[in-house]
């Protein structure tokens, strides 16, 4: 496995020296300063793979190139912002990228209620609670028959606890949930996360996926002239938020995508942590299934509660048998003769940066290096045990 590391570019707190002493190889960022639907300038994948491999690392996946809201919703401009993907990607593949990874979510990217949950060992996690989230949705957001899209057990939850939130609490949650998460599509106030979800409405699921097949067909021959995979990224958390569809959440809806547009290049990031907050996802027999189509992994790690709620765990300490996906994984580069990029995503926050303002949720340096540290031990191990079981 190739390991790496999620930069955010230069204005990332944690700096390129860092990522090396960490012992990352590659290399996973985005130009997140070319606003989403813009065509990626060859000068500026040019400056930052030169930065890049100023200190020895490489650069071959990106994450992400967002994917503009009209293309998912089939509005507006989306044919114009579906040729400025083509010509992002035709400019990325002149410059040796090899992966891309994106996602369909419609309205937000990734979203937790908590970003600095406390734990026991001191360090703080993120986690996502369905009836926090219910709260908002049906108590502060007020969005019309919000409550119909909640269990009666979940939506009593959620009055308990919007009863008991004070001001200062309300405010905090909606930040969490709307103000934009590393890597994500930007921030929404509560004004455009309503007109964003009008957009989606009466959508249904069977549109939102034909918008992405349509978007496959449109963009899979461009990334098999440039020898790219496109990986597409589950929705996190993996079902459906504010009454609307998501397309991307079990085995059964990556299987769907690639039986649609047939090619290698079209592919998926295994992201553990997002798939596996569902008990339903086999993570171990997805591996094995999708084999060569999984281009890039995200190794992270949750603990589920049946209600769909969950918490980011250690790395080898979830319900995700990380072990057991790894081994996996090996398995899939012995036979494919490639090397897989993974990184450890999201790490606890823990030590000074817990005092730190500038620590992005889920980025610390500490904590992914904890995780990659933890990962790299494990693929060594059963790299070693695998050799002697031959020999
Ligand atoms: C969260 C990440 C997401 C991911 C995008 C992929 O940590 O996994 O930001 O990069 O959703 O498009």
């Amino acid at each position: 496995m190739i390991e790496s590391w999620r930069w955010f570019g230069p204005e990332d707190p944690v700096t390129l020296e860092q990522i090396v002493e960490a012992g990352a190889k590659g290399i996973v960022t985005a130009l997140d300063h070319i606003p989403t639907g813009e065509i990626w300038p060859l000068t500026d994948i040019e400056e930052r793979k030169r930065k890049i491999e100023s200190y020895g690392l490489t650069w071959k996946v990106v994450e992400s190139v967002p994917v503009h809201t009209e293309i998912k919703s089939g509005s507006g401009h989306f044919k114009h912002y579906i040729s400025n993907y083509q010509q992002t990607i035709t400019n990325l593949g002149e410059n040796g990228i090899e992966c891309i990874c994106y996602n369909f979510m419609p309205v937000l990217d990734w979203t937790r209620t908590n970003l600095k949950l406390d734990l026991p060992n001191f360090s703080q996690a993120l986690s996502f609670d369905i009836s926090e989230f219910a709260a908002y949705d049906i108590f502060i957001l007020e969005r019309a028959n919000a409550s119909e899209s909640y269990p009666q057990e979940i939506q009593e939850k959620a009055q308990l606890k919007y009863v008991n939130m004070t001001e200062v609490d309300k405010e905090k949650l909606e930040k969490n949930i709307i103000a934009g998460l590393p890597g994500g599509e930007g921030s929404h106030t509560r004004e455009s996360l309503r007109k964003a979800i009008n957009l989606f409405k009466n959508l249904g699921e069977n549109k939102l996926r034909e918008h992405l097949y349509d978007f496959l067909k449109r963009i899979i021959p461009v990334a098999e002239k440039h020898s790219i995979n496109m990986a597409i990224h589950p929705d996190d958390p993996p079902f459906g938020l504010f009454g609307l569809p998501r397309v991307v959440s079990t085995a059964d809806d990556a299987e769907k995508i690639m039986r649609k547009v047939p090619s290698l290049c079209n592919g998926l990031t295994l992201c553990a942590g997002s798939f596996g907050a569902r008990s339903d996802n086999d993570l171990i027999s997805m591996v094995e299934n999708f084999g060569e189509k999984i281009h890039f992994t995200h190794l992270r790690n949750i603990r589920r509660k049946t209600d769909g709620s969950f918490t980011e765990s250690e790395h080898l300490a979830g319900d995700n048998d990380m072990v057991g996906i790894i081994k996996a994984i090996l398995e899939v580069e012995e036979k494919s003769g490639r090397e897989m990029p993974m990184r450890p995503d999201h790490g606890h926050t823990m030590g000074e940066e817990r005092h730190r303002e500038d620590v992005r949720p889920g980025y610390s340096y500490s904590g992914r290096m904890k995780g990659l540290a933890e990962l790299r031990g494990v693929i060594h191990a059963v790299k070693t045990l695998s050799k002697t079981s031959q020999a």
